[in-house]
């Protein structure tokens, strides 16, 4: 797709003066992300919106001219903004206009490759649009001054458009519970596998697929590599891997990144992939320690996870790309995923947290009992010490709640 031009639009009250640059910086890595040049910013400060229209008239007048001089395709508002009023600013300006939302929700469906994050972007979009359709009613034809006969036609369109958009919602909703059963059989072999789950969850472009990589290659799992990219939003699906590291066993998850103002249409539509992060008993935090803005980051981050229903999980912080770090910090653990600087300890803290308490013991399992061996070595550490008459001598290393399926074979170790 060629690259398309806009100008990039951003209206703010007074109280968020000290958002601005770094809210307009994020509109532009969107834009980015959606392969849009932003080729002019033209800001407004302002605590009394036109209520009609958002801008003031001589700033409608400033847009509409950029846009025209740079032969811009569209213009983005950076901010929210009521649909009525971006409609109005896109006649009065004469280019259509995108909202803050739509561009999140474009650079997701373009990322979406798998059938449910295509259906998940879908149904957000159609929200989106479901919300916009209820807020504005037929307000819109009611400012261009229609008739009383044409208002009535705005009001019909209205309720034919809430029902087509609800009908939609409805089919792919069916559509994906499909898919998720088929999913959800997996998934509870996992949880009733009883191993520990650790999450990464974090900003987006901030490493966590990097981290799943390098954790992954450390633990010499060659081949199950997740998909890594400078760009915002590569992961839009869930990925989850089984981690051995020394004599600990747990699952990672890799998850979609997050970012401020997070539609809430999306965070609704990924319930599914972010059902992960609700149900992990550990979040690893990936933050970019190089990001000027990373601690507006770790703020945002950490207010989306209360805001999916993840706020009382513990949270582990773990800087990342300490090697793109030209000042000295006084923030631990600091690792890079590029150079594996500082894995090792964080590995570490991590099976630390999640098994707390360990238990080491020695057992003779019968050569009857194969099976049972079998099954207790894919989730803790054993170690067979001898092959005897009896059976399997072993011992035992793991967390109590795990180690319990061995306990009726227990024997006294020897001093
Ligand atoms: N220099 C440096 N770059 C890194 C490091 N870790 C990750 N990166 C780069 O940062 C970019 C983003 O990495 P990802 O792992 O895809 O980030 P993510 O958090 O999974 O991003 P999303 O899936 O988009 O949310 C890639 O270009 C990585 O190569 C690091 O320690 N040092
Ligand atoms: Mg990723």
């Amino acid at each position: 797709m060629p690259e398309r031009k806009a100008i990039l639009v951003y209206g703010y009250p007074s109280r968020e003066k000290g958002r601005k640059d770094y809210a307009i910086e994020e509109c532009l890595s969107l834009c980015d992300a959606a392969g849009i040049k932003a080729v002019q910013v033209i800001v407004q400060q302002t605590d009394h919106p036109d209520p009609r229209i958002f801008f003031h008239r001589g700033k409608v007048e400033e847009i509409r001219s950029a846009a025209q001089y740079h032969e811009a395709d569209l213009i983005i508002a950076g901010m929210r903004m009521p649909w009525a009023s971006a409609r109005r600013l896109a006649e009065e300006a004469g280019f259509p206009v995108m909202d803050s939302t739509e561009l999140i929700l474009e650079i997701f469906s373009m990322r979406a490759d798998s059938r449910p994050s295509q259906i998940q972007v879908e149904i957000a979009a159609l929200r989106h649009r479901l919300s916009s359709v209820n807020e504005s009613g037929d307000s819109a034809e009611h400012s261009r001054g229609g008739t009383i006969r044409n208002r009535g036609a705005g009001e019909i369109r209205s309720v034919q458009l809430r029902r087509e958009y609800a009908a939609r919602i409805k089919e792919l909703n069916r559509q994906l519970a499909k898919l998720e059963r088929a999913e959800s059989s997996a998934q509870h072999r996992r949880r009733r596998s009883l191993l520990r789950r650790a999450a990464l969850v974090g900003y987006t472009n901030s490493g966590k697929s990097s981290f799943m990589n390098r954790v992954l290659q450390m633990c010499s799992h060659p081949g199950t590599e997740v998909l890594e990219e400078d760009q915002l939003f590569a992961t839009l699906d869930t990925s989850v891997r089984n981690v051995r590291w020394g004599m600990q066993h747990f699952l990672l998850y890799d998850t979609v990144g997050f970012v401020s103002d997070l539609p809430h249409e999306l965070v609704e539509s990924f319930r599914s992939t972010l059902q992960s992060v609700r149900e992990a008993d550990l979040l690893i935090h990936v933050i970019d320690i190089s990001d000027p803005q990373y601690e507006e980051k770790t703020r945002v981050c950490e207010q989306t996870l209360e805001e999916i229903g993840a706020g009382g999980i513990p949270v582990l912080r773990v800087y990342n790309k300490a090697d793109k770090l030209k000042e000295e910090t006084d923030c631990t653990p600091l690792v890079s995923c590029r150079t594996g600087e500082g894995m090792d300890t964080v590995l570490q803290m991590i099976t630390d947290a999640l098994y707390p308490q360990e238990t080491v013991f020695e057992c003779l399992i019968p050569y009857s009992k194969g099976d049972l061996l079998h099954r207790a070595a894919q989730m803790i550490h054993i170690d067979i010490l001898e092959e005897n008459n009896e059976g399997y001598h072993i011992r035992v290393k793991g967390p109590e709640q795990l180690s319990g399926m061995l306990k009726e074979y227990r024997i006294e170790e020897k001093p």
